[in-house]
């Protein structure tokens, strides 16, 4: 199948700047125990390639030939765009067209948004201002020349929790960084910019915030926030309420690694390792320099193996799954559609795990509500789906001993079942098969019962709770007399014990 080389990059950290301080709570559950599905809300969208929540849950969503839908949970999907810009957008091969979305801070009473697009006639990486109905009055903020490849354009756009608008941008495309634009702090491209577009300076249509890192530094354009990126199609900010404002970052590998990266919400000047690295390895060491830092990954996934392009996600910080999902951030993959969760931990490490992969294809997208729910888009099949979070049992891990001896005219056997899980055990059913003609009887601790030669034997009420590392211990008296061998297997609540 084709691979759209919807952006991609790597990183380090130019200044010297602190981590973000603890890690914000998430929800107790494992990430081993979260189960991911989607349910569809919509369809008929053309090439949708980003989601943007407003108002009362309704949604924005970007299509590729430049026009911006709105979903309503109500209504549904609007058949009519609510806007279109399609007349300035550059369409041209699989990853060109209106990339990006996010609507101004004052949108309930402006309707303006500022969008992300590749323009007309080559290319042009665009950002702009714009009221929805109103194309006419479109308003360019700041532009970057990329005419020589047509992938690799970024186009995530979002306001952070300091009130700036970030913008992504690709390398410039083709492969390999051709262009060495991810190390290079004279290029607005490979990039995430960080502008304030609540004012102009001077020609400009923006001004550079005072505090960005590069001002000042000759040969370094100061829109730069992030730099070392080879493809960041998404980004976003984990500014709900219980986030921190961290900024996540999905770059786009070439051939080998996917990657998410996590930097604090005041941790500007990051260099992300593009080209010098790719994941967590040095890709082109021509391109690295001894003395500078890298900032890694928190998460990386194999490309061609895995999936082929990251699709990076949100925190979640919704209401209908917070016991659940609360404070994982989740991220898929264009080709796999799997589910990554990743956790920043007490200590500033993070876990990451797949979760599982989705009954859809071409995820292209994610994007959350009014109310922080997960909402998700498809390439092709055009596709608005809503997420959903579970939580499977905890695993079970257990051991059991079972030793007979002579009693009477029978035997008598004893039981201990040891909970080797990390987590409690809440009711108990150890099961076996007797290997001969024996019988269970009279039981202690627990109550057993016997069908053919399959037995099980339940908790008492006063022994149903086994903590992780913790024992219990019954018995029976049975027939026939003497020692009698043991079972080969035994299993607790359906799961056989190691
Ligand atoms: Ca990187």
């Amino acid at each position: 199948m084709f691979r759209p080389r919807w952006l991609a990059g790597l990183a380090a950290l130019a200044t010297t700047v602190p981590l973000a301080a603890a890690a914000p709570a998430h929800a107790a559950v494992p990430l081993d125990q979260i189960t991911v599905t989607t349910t569809q809300v919509a369809f008929g969208l053309q090439r949708p390639t980003a989601i943007a929540g407003i108002d009362s849950g309704r949604l924005l969503v970007t299509e590729k030939l430049g026009t911006v839908r709105l979903y309503d949970p109500t209504t549904g999907l609007a058949a009519d765009p609510v806007l279109d810009i399609g007349s300035k957008v550059d369409t041209s091969g699989n990853e060109r067209g209106l990339l990006g979305i996010a609507p101004a801070p004052d949108f309930a009473t402006t309707q303006l948004v500022y969008v992300a697009y590749t323009a007309l006639p080559d290319g042009t990486l665009t950002l702009s201002r714009v009221r929805l109905g109103d194309a006419a009055g479109e308003q360019v903020i700041l532009t970057q020349a990329h005419s020589e490849f047509s992938n690799h354009n970024g186009g995530q756009v979002a306001f952070g929790g300091d009130g700036y608008l970030y913008w992504s941008t690709g390398d410039g495309g083709a492969a390999d960084d051709v262009l060495g634009s991810g190390q290079n702090l004279g290029t607005l491209l490979g990039k995430i910019l960080r502008l304030d577009v609540s004012r102009t300076c001077g020609a400009q249509a923006y001004c550079v915030p005072a505090d960005n890192p590069f001002v000042g530094q000759a040969g370094a354009r100061p829109e730069i926030w992030t730099w070392g990126l080879r493809n960041p199609w998404r980004f976003s900010f984990d500014t709900r309420p219980g986030g921190d404002g961290s900024l996540w970052i999905a770059d786009v590998g070439q051939g080998t690694w996917e990657e998410v990266n996590h930097l604090g919400a005041a941790q500007g000047g990051a260099n992300m390792g593009w080209s010098c690295r790719e994941g967590r390895v040095v890709f082109n060491p021509d391109r690295c320099v001894a003395d500078a830092t890298y900032v890694d990954p928190v998460h990386v996934h194999q490309t061609s193996v895995d999936g082929c392009a990251v699709i990076g996600g949100f925190v979640y910080r919704g209401t209908q799954f917070a016991d659940i999902a609360g404070g994982t951030y989740f991220a898929t993959d264009y080709c796999s559609a799997s589910v990554w969760g990743i956790r920043e931990l007490a200590d500033g490490s993070h876990e990451s795990r797949l979760l599982t992969t989705l009954d859809i294809v071409q995820p292209t997208s994610l994007g959350v509500d009014s109310s922080g729910e997960i909402y998700l888009v498809n390439d092709l099949p055009g596709q608005l789906h809503k997420l959903s979070f579970g939580r499977v049992a905890p695993p079970v891990a257990c051991r059991v001993t079972y030793e007979t001896q002579a009693w009477g005219t029978g035997f008598r056997a004893t039981v201990r079942l040891t909970n080797t899980g990390t987590e409690p055990v809440n009711g108990w059913t150890v099961g076996w098969t007797f290997p001969g003609t024996q019988r269970a009887a009279s039981a202690w601790n627990a109550t057993v019962t016997q069908s053919g030669a399959a037995v099980s034997a339940k908790n008492a009420a006063w022994n149903a709770a086994i903590a992780p590392g913790a024992t219990v211990e019954f018995g029976f008296l049975g027939t026939p007399g003497g020692a009698q061998p043991a079972p080969a297997a035994f299993t607790l609540n359906g799961n056989t014990c190691g």
